[in-house]
């Protein structure tokens, strides 16, 4: 497990940055840095608002524990500190103790995953997580993926959503600089889709926008065309839509 204490405690911070953004009543948004940072990030949205919808759009699900990593790198298991149904696996760590899972199995949706390890495929398929993979995404069409994803959210109460996108959930010839390409992602149009359809539910209040690392970018080229769709995303959360925007819409 690697840089164990100093992720638990930059945690930590960003809850209570996160906690105070949600009681002065404004949408969070975090940019990232890697997605261990979704772990205050969430922690945080759920202590103010209670109950949260989490939609993790990702090539990967993030969500092994520290029994099934296979890298020890804990931006790949986020999801199995704050998930209730999994808390008896998550063994004691220097400066963890203070994460209190926050999220049920059946209140998250994945879109986009194409990179999963076997442990994270039987924690999923055990505790039947609701997921759109790329097959999916491909059999349905990006259309009718959101339109499930809004129905399954909404189908019991409508709680807060919780959007936390890893940049790399994009296909890597767009979105190149970031930590873990994997081929085969969505295109720049499915994913601009998918955030114009959470901002029209009324129910988006935290956005993680993550992995997005210009670093890892090999020209001057890479590194437009990944933070410009990570702000095309971002827009897409805020209301910015393909049509045109009417003045009142910014007011
Ligand atoms: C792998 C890779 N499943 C892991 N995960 C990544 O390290 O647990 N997540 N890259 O973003
Ligand atoms: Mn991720
Ligand atoms: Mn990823
Ligand atoms: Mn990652």
């Amino acid at each position: 497990m690697r840089s164990v204490r100093a992720v638990g405690s930059a945690n930590r911070r960003l809850s209570e940055a996160v906690q105070k953004v949600k009681r002065d009543g404004h949408t969070s948004v975090l940019l990232g840095g890697d997605h261990s940072l979704a772990i205050g990030s969430i922690h945080g949205h759920s202590a103010l608002v209670g109950n949260l919808s989490v939609v993790w759009v990702d090539a990967h699900a993030d969500i092994n524990t520290p029994l099934t990593t296979p890298t020890g790198n804990i931006h790949g298991q986020p999801m199995s500190y704050l998930l209730h149904e999994l808390q008896s696996k998550i063994p004691i760590l220097p400066n963890f103790s203070w994460i209190k899972p926050c999220v049920s199995a059946r209140d998250v949706v994945y879109i986009g995953l194409r990179d999963v390890d076997p442990g994270e495929h039987c924690i999923l398929k055990l505790l039947g997580v609701k997921l759109f993979c790329m097959t999916e995404v491909d059999r349905l069409g990006v259309a009718r993926v959101m339109e499930e994803t809004c129905d399954y959210l909404s189908a019991k109460q409508k709680k807060p959503i919780h959007l936390s996108f890893d940049i790399d959930a994009i296909d890597p010839s767009v979105t190149p600089a970031t930590g873990t390409p994997v081929v085969g992602g969505l295109t720049y149009r499915e994913g601009v889709y998918v955030t114009e359809q959470l901002c029209q539910t009324g129910l988006l209040s935290a956005v993680d926008m993550v992995e997005v690392n210009p670093l890892r970018a090999q020209t001057e080229r890479d590194v437009q065309s990944t933070v410009g769709t990570a702000v095309d995303l971002l827009l897409g959360c805020f209301g910015r839509l393909r049509e045109g925007n009417h003045p009142s819409d910014y007011s």
